[in-house]
Order: structure tokens, then C-alpha cells, then sequence
């Protein structure tokens, strides 16, 4: 039975019914990620690259207090364009839903609303992690709590240097959190294939990652998984040439006072326009990688055999 909360779409409610597989996408990525109209027209696209392979596509958000799992082309076009829609991670769902107004779902709040639908793959850019300096700051995102104990594998580019790629890894396995990194001996750091950190451990198709998901929650392990997806070589930024990139964004945000829950977006936004728009077309080739790979998994993971 779907959780009364829960607003699904005709689509996604007869996919979970019939065992079609379908693939959650957050929302913050649209409305605290990416530029308009590149962010609406990049939601847009990702719903249709996993439509075209063979799973049906949730993107999650609140909207008008109401949990929604699957979106109109009217609420992608709002979640692009409105100025008040808040950025919601776990903490901010009991708010938005008692207020009854709009939130942009984070990785943690989508993966969260994602279990509750009985979604178990969910497709994204970039994961929140443990920032740099957070010895001092104690700043680490609700992503990787969530990831501690919901039972979705999360896809993803890997994670950017604007955080402390080695104490999120760290922490992803205090977690318990299997991270497996597809096709690279690396782990990946978004925008490069590099990161100068080894992959926890490597896998090379759709069917191992489906394996080990499975493997995973019959144990009674609960918890997410991180599935990093190194950006394809044709469209990565090299290590060396977007890192002094990100110093400046760093140095530009600690100047100006930025913190919490507003660092990330201001973060992303600076880069995009200090690469004067390159950061953002690989960030947006990446998902689209990502969501490839994703329905890839949703089948597998949906075959009659598991
Ligand atoms: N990284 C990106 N793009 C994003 C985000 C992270 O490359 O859009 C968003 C995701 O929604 C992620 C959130 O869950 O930022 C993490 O925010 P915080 O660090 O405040 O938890
Ligand atoms: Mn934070």
C-alpha cells in the first residue's frame, strides 16, 4: 500500500505495482543546482534518457506541502523557475509539509521519500559530504546519515572537491555504506575521473551493482549504497585545471560569510561562473551518464530472479 503522504503519479504508481522499474531524481539539483533554463531543460531531458531505457523516471519533491513522487512538465518548469521554493533535507520535510508550501528535495529527503514509495535506485549529479574544514565547522551533510540507514542505491558522479573527498569516504564506511565505483580504480571526484583517492571497491556492470544491492538488504544491512559513475573522459574537467577553480570559490564564500545549508549552491553557482558555464555543461553530461547507468540498474534489480 502506498503511504497516505505519498502523491505518485499515474505512471510511477502502476510501475511500482506491476515491477517496471523505476528510477527516483531529486529536486534540489533543479532548483539549487543548476541555472535557469539549463536546469529545467536538463530535468526534462534525464526523465526521457531513462524512459528510453526501459525505466520510468520519479522526480521527487514537495509541492504545496504535498510529498510528490513524479512530476508534470508544469512542476519541473516551477521547481526551475520559482523563487521560493526552500532546499529541503530530511530535517526541513516536517516543515514544508506543516506549512504546506514547496521544497526542492536534497539526495537525503529524496532518498527518504524514495523508500517510502518502494523506490530502491535513485539517479543524481553530485553527493553531499563531509566539508573541508568541517574539523572545525562540524559541517557534514544529512546525505551521508541518510545513506546510514535508507535502503536506496544513490548513482552519482562521485564527490567534488568543494568537499573533503578522503573524510567522506571515511565516513561512508563508519556508515556502513558499500561504495562501489564503476568501471575506474579511482574514486571520481564530479567534474574529473581523479580524485587521487582509490575506489573502495570496483565493479564494471549494472548486474554486480544489482547483486550486491540485493545481497545487501537480505542480510537485513539497511542502508543505502554509493554507486560512483566517473564522468566520461570526452566531457571531464582535469583535476588540476577545475581545483584552483574550486580554491577560489572556497576562498571567494568564506569571504562573503556563506555557511550551512546556502554553501553548496553558492558553491556551484560561483564555479559555474568562474568557468564561465564549462563546469555546468559537465555537470549536466555527467547526469545524463548517470541516468543511463541508473535505469541500467533499476532492470537489473527488477528481474523476476531476485
Ligand atoms: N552536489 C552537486 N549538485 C547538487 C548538490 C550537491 O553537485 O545539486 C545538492 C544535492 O541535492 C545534495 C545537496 O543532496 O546539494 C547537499 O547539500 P548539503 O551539503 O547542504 O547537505
Ligand atoms: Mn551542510
Amino acid at each position: 500500500m502506498t503511504h497516505p503522504l505519498l502523491t505518485l503519479t499515474d505512471e510511477v504508481a502502476t510501475a511500482l505495482r506491476d515491477g517496471t522499474p523505476v528510477v527516483a531524481l531529486e529536486s534540489t539539483i533543479i532548483s539549487h543546482g543548476m541555472p535557469y533554463p539549463q536546469n529545467v531543460a536538463m530535468a526534462t531531458e534525464v526523465e526521457g534518457i531513462i524512459r528510453e531505457h526501459g525505466a520510468v523516471p520519479a522526480t521527487i519533491a514537495v509541492l504545496g506541502g504535498r510529498p510528490r513522487i513524479g512530476l508534470s512538465a508544469d512542476d519541473l518548469e516551477l521547481l526551475a523557475s520559482h523563487g521560493d521554493v526552500t532546499k529541503v533535507s530530511v530535517r526541513d520535510l516536517p516543515l514544508v509539509l506543516a506549512r504546506g508550501t514547496h521544497g526542492a528535495t536534497t539526495v537525503a529527503a529524496t532518498m527518504r521519500l524514495a523508500a517510502l514509495a518502494g523506490i530502491r535506485v535513485f539517479v543524481t549529479g553530485g553527493l553531499g559530504g563531509v566539508h573541508r574544514g568541517a574539523q572545525q565547522t562540524f559541517d557534514v551533510s544529512a546525505d551521508l546519515t541518510e545513506l546510514g540507514r535508507t535502503n536506496v542505491a544513490v548513482v552519482s558522479a562521485g564527490v567534488k572537491s568543494i568537499l573533503d573527498i578522503g573524510l567522506t569516504l571515511e565516513t561512508l564506511e563508519t556508515l556502513g555504506v558499500p561504495v562501489l565505483v564503476v568501471g575506474s580504480d579511482e574514486f571520481p571526484s564530479f567534474y574529473s575521473r581523479s580524485s587521487g583517492h582509490a575506489a573502495p571497491n570496483r565493479v564494471e556492470t549494472a548486474a554486480e551493482v544489482a547483486a550486491v544491492m540485493d545481497a545487501k538488504w537480505r542480510l537485513g544491512l539497511d542502508g543505502g549504497l554509493v554507486v560512483a559513475n566517473p564522468i566520461p573522459e570526452a566531457d571531464e574537467i582535469p583535476a588540476d585545471e577545475i581545483g584552483g577553480i574550486i580554491e577560489q570559490a572556497l576562498a571567494d564564500m568564506d569571504r562573503l560569510g556563506i555557511h550551512g545549508k546556502d554553501a553548496t549552491p553558492y558553491l556551484l553557482g560561483r564555479i559555474v561562473e568562474i568557468t564561465g558555464g564549462a563546469s555546468l555543461t559537465a555537470n549536466i553530461a555527467l547526469v545524463r551518464h548517470n541516468a543511463r547507468l541508473g535505469a541500467a540498474i533499476a532492470r537489473e534489480f527488477a528481474r523476476p530472479s531476485r
